[in-house]
């Protein structure tokens, strides 16, 4: 698919980009999404999984399913999508990043202004007295781990289902939101709120809002353009088509 002149124009007068990504993201890195056909939650339960409920009736069942992602998450790498994200620091004044992605590869590929809004998949605390736990998990054997002041029982430093979002990070989401230029909304499903209303508030803002995905969400209709097409082959393109387009003046 082409990439529509339009969006290369707002490029062209645009300070302030801000990226909304979701697991769609990853995708081509080899991580898996959520709702898709072949998603998470095709195979395992949000509510055993992705819950304080569930966590209190199974915690090991919840380590080793985290255990398990993380493994996974160690063993991928950024892909082009991530790396023309990253890439477009060069080129605009200000590029946020806000990922409802906890696999840190925004960072890997180099993108300095990430805010996390479920949080990541590295860190864990403590479910009861929620003191950081700073071991290496790789050092752990399989076993759940306890808090060494509280005997709690030890989590990811995720966001689960019925939890607050870190309030910082979403605030400075929803600041940059309202100051962006330019949205790409890319490889979300825009069904888990507060993350999903963001392109609202850009939009409401004066941004012109781009959505990236194969697939038409339920944000479709509300946004100004989609491309669907995989993010790691619609990101580079729009940065190859400004950076033409910019030599050209
Ligand atoms: C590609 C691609 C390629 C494929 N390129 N694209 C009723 C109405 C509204 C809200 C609620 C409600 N009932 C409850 C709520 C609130 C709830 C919510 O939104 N629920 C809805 C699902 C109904 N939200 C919450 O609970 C949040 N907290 C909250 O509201 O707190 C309130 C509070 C205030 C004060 C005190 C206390 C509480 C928290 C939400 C936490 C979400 N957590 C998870 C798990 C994180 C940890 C983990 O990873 O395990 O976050 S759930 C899961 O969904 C994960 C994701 O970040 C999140 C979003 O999913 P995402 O990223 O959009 O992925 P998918 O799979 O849905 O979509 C992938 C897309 O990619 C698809 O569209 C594909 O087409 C596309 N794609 N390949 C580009 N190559
Ligand atoms: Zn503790």
């Amino acid at each position: 698919m082409e990439i529509p002149k339009i969006i290369i124009d707002k490029l062209k007068i645009a300070k302030n980009i801000v990226i909304l990504s979701g697991a769609g993201m990853s995708a081509e890195s080899g991580v898996s999404t959520f709702r898709d056909p072949d998603g998470l939650w095709a195979k395992f339960s949000p509510t055993e999984l992705a819950s304080m409920d569930g966590f209190m009736s199974n915690p090991q069942l919840v380590w080793d399913w985290y255990s398990m992602r993380l493994n996974v998450i160690n063993n991928v790498s950024p892909n082009n999508g991530h790396k023309a994200v990253a890439e477009m620091e060069k080129y605009f004044d200000d590029v946020t990043v806000i990922t409802q992605n906890v696999d840190k590869l925004h960072q890997r590929a180099g993108s300095k202004k990430v805010y996390e809004l479920h949080g990541n998949i590295v860190e864990n605390y403590c479910s009861k007295c929620h003191e950081p736990f700073t071991k290496s998990i790789l050092e752990l054997d399989k076993e759940i781990p306890k808090c060494e002041h509280c005997g709690g029982y030890i989590r990811p430093a995720v966001v689960w289902f019925g939890e607050e979002l870190p309030q910082k990070a979403f605030k400075e989401s929803v600041i940059a939101s309202q100051k962006a230029d330019i949205m790409f909304v890319i490889g979300t499903s825009g069904e888990v709120y507060p993350a999903a209303q963001l392109p609202f508030n850009a939009k409401n803002s004066g941004a012109f809002v781009v959505e990236i995905n194969p697939n038409h969400t339920a944000l479709s209709q509300y946004l100004d353009i989609s491309i669907h097409e995989p993010s790691g082959v619609a990101m580079p393109k729009i940065l190859e088509n400004y950076l033409i387009e910019r030599g050209r003046k």
